[in-house]
């Protein structure tokens, strides 16, 4: 690991590593980790990456002698480690509850129909699936309906203030404007995903991954993405 670095986070640019790019600049802790940015997708680009993550996926957080490779766990493990009480919710505290909910909520069921819409509706649509891919996208859509209804009366997810549901969520939104999904996005989900945009630690986030790929030589920064 390089000097003064006490963690290494493998990534590819605005994949899900940017929720965990965006956690440690909200954190103010870019300083302490060695953030090591990817072509993508690492299993057909960076085959010695297999020998770091099995899976073959990003983003993954080296810290303490582990590999942690689930984004929403490893902004939880930062928030509770080093925020001071700042980006998460605290066990025994109001609004745990539907804390952990919409942190899991944001991978496991917005962003896992996204990605297969993206394999087979962008990514392959020369196979044949195109239309099963274009069925994910709808099912993201529906999906939507919680956290809309959630924001309806709120201007943040929990406990009245940002925390990292924010940015396991807004990640959601976010990639669905990259990938051809934002007419899904209500008036107050367009709102809100332009207020988190706004925030230095989004800006910041962005920044870090791009300078780190730059100088990796890594040009095409859009091969994530469409
Ligand atoms: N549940 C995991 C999913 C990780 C994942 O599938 N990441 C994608 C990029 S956003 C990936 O690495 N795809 C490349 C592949 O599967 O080979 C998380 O939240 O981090």
């Amino acid at each position: 690991m390089d000097e003064g670095k006490y963690m290494r986070l493998y990534s590819c640019a605005a994949s899900r590593g940017l929720r965990v790019t965006w956690t440690l600049a909200e954190l103010g802790m870019t300083d302490a980790v060695e953030l090591v940015m990817l072509p993508f997708p690492p299993r057909a680009h960076d085959k010695g990456y297999f020998a770091v993550n099995p899976l073959g996926t990003v983003p993954a957080l080296e810290v303490d002698g582990e590999l942690m490779t689930e984004s929403s766990a490893i902004c939880q493990y930062l928030a509770e480690n080093f925020g001071a009480g700042a980006l998460g919710v605290a066990p025994g505290s109001a609004e745990r509850a539907p804390f952990l909910d919409l942190l899991h909520h944001a991978d496991a069921t917005l962003t896992f129909p996204q990605t297969v819409y993206m394999r087979f509706a962008l990514f392959e649509r020369d196979k044949g699936l195109g239309e099963a891919g274009e069925a994910y996208g709808t099912w993201f859509a529906r999906r939507l309906q919680k956290i809309d209804a959630r924001l309806a009366t709120r201007e943040y997810l929990c406990a009245a203030r940002f925390t990292i549901a924010d940015i396991a969520i807004g990640y959601a939104l976010y990639l669905a404007t990259r990938i051809g999904l934002s007419h899904h996005l209500s008036p107050r989900l367009v709102e809100y995903l332009g207020q988190l945009q706004a925030r230095a630690g989004f800006g910041a986030a962005l920044a870090w991954e791009k300078d780190t790929a730059h100088r990796a030589g890594i040009g095409n920064l859009t091969n994530f993405l469409p």
